[in-house]
């Protein structure tokens, strides 16, 4: 490899290399969060607002956020309030907000499932019934962590969804509240919004306070705490996803401009020190360029450290030999985020099986899809896109089934539930069938 590249503190593999599996599983090994001291707070916790309600969500709020509130009503917002933050909003914040908005529920609009019924020939009818929750819980994360965009990522699939109550909850640290998280929330359509976070707002939107009302399922990133408290009640109520840290696969055919390519990973290693970036490329020289690009750039970065320590963690630029061993390694990983920085990017999309969004081509920078392309930037992250889907209207919703079976219909199914029964040695239901059967 070439001088440029050695001194580079991102590490560069090849898939040539007899340790190049064995270097890229250790890259990629990630420790779920779960930690037993934490466990145990956290239950202390949900058990405490469980038997309390809002006297323990207080008492809590006033230590961790270091708050001295009397009652519940000062933890909550208005409606107004949050209309009026958003129109406060600087006018280029105010309108940037809005068409990312827009454009996330038109995208999210057309996933929206559809019920369906068929006849069959003896006037049975089937069919599937969709309906949204009654109610769901957004938890948004306070301090640096607090991103409008995931507001609205997070409630206008609910909002889309028909979810007829959306409740938000997001701490305020020493009384500090984020006006750009109010102006998304009221954009995206949410309900009621609660100054509370940590395990203790997970508690009440699970278990229902006087004040905070239970909802059906919780969504939305947050800390250790958060996500102890999220797995700990998930089958009160539904989650969404415990996300790992963020991360992207680039894959180049050496034709991007290296600088673009280095930004492309800047970005999604900025957002924490665990964050994974790596670049895929049968081309070394291009390689070499992109290396040189980071090492010009990274000095110039407002969150310099954060990059450099998650670049020389996590990150990689691996040298494969072809089109067909980037592909192997895109299903390997099952990437968060996947670029294909190639031309004709959709000759390559039948063969990508796992990524949780796909970004095509040169000018699809991943940044553009974090906030305004349309799709959600809530995805499956340490390889779970093998199995799991992004955050969508679908997460909202659930399916009855429907069985309206005819007279005909129901003497027929009647015949071969009546023997199945039986063989199970269940004879009310074979009963049950039975009298259905014509004479
Ligand atoms: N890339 C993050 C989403 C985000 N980016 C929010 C900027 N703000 C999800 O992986
Ligand atoms: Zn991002």
């Amino acid at each position: 490899s070439s001088a440029v590249g050695s001194t580079t503190m991102i590490a560069r593999l090849s898939t040539l290399d007899a340790s190049f599996d064995d270097r890229l599983d250790t890259l990629l090994d990630w420790e779920g969060v779960s930690d037993a001291a934490v466990k145990a707070r956290v239950d202390e916790i949900l058990a405490d607002v469980k038997k309390r309600g809002d006297a323990a969500v207080i008492e809590a709020t006033n230590r961790f956020d270091r708050l001295s509130v009397e009652r519940m009503d000062e933890l909550r917002l208005k409606p107004e309030q949050l209309k009026h933050a958003f129109e406060n909003l600087p006018a280029a914040q105010r309108d940037a907000l809005a068409s990312a908005a827009e454009r996330i529920r038109l995208y999210h609009e057309r996933q929206k499932p559809t019920s369906w019924q068929y006849e069959e020939a003896d006037g049975t009818v089937l069919g599937q019934q969709v309906t949204a929750l009654d109610r769901a819980g957004i938890y948004v994360p306070g301090g640096k962590a607090a991103y409008p965009s995931s507001v609205l990522m997070n409630a206008i699939p609910a909002h889309v969804a028909g979810v007829r109550e959306i409740v938000m909850v997001v701490p305020t640290p020493d009384g500090v509240v984020n006006e750009l998280v109010l102006a998304a929330a009221h954009l995206a359509g949410v309900d009621d919004v609660f100054t509370i976070g940590g395990a203790q707002a997970i508690a009440a939107m699970a278990y229902g306070t006087d004040t905070v009302p239970r909802v059906d399922k919780i969504v939305g990133p947050g800390n250790i705490y958060v996500a102890t408290a999220k797995r700990a009640v998930f089958g009160q109520v539904g989650i969404d996803m415990i996300a790992g840290p963020s991360e992207i696969l680039v894959v180049s055919d050496g034709q991007t401009d290296p600088d673009w390519l280095a930004m492309d990973l800047f970005s999604q290693a900025e957002h924490d020190e665990d964050a994974q970036a790596i670049l895929v490329s049968w081309d070394r020289e291009h390689l070499d360029a992109v290396s040189a690009s980071i090492e010009r750039l990274l000095p110039t970065l407002d969150r310099e450290s954060i990059v450099r320590e998650s670049l020389s963690r996590r990150g990689a630029l691996v040298l494969c030999q072809g089109k067909t061993e980037a592909v192997d390694i895109i299903n390997r990983i099952a990437p968060e985020h996947l670029e294909l920085s190639v031309d004709a990017p959709d000759t390559w999309l039948a063969d990508v099986r796992h990524a949780g969004a796909i970004f095509m081509g040169r000018y699809t920078a991943e940044a553009l899809g974090d906030y305004c392309a349309g799709p959600n930037h809530v995805l499956p992250t340490s390889g779970t896109a093998r199995f799991s889907s992004p955050l969508g209207v679908y997460d909202f919703q659930k399916r009855s089934s429907i069985i309206h079976c005819s007279r005909e219909g129901a003497s027929a199914l009647g015949e071969i539930a009546s023997v199945l029964a039986r063989g199970e040695s269940l004879t009310a239901h074979a009963r049950s069938a039975e009298y259905r059967i014509k004479p």
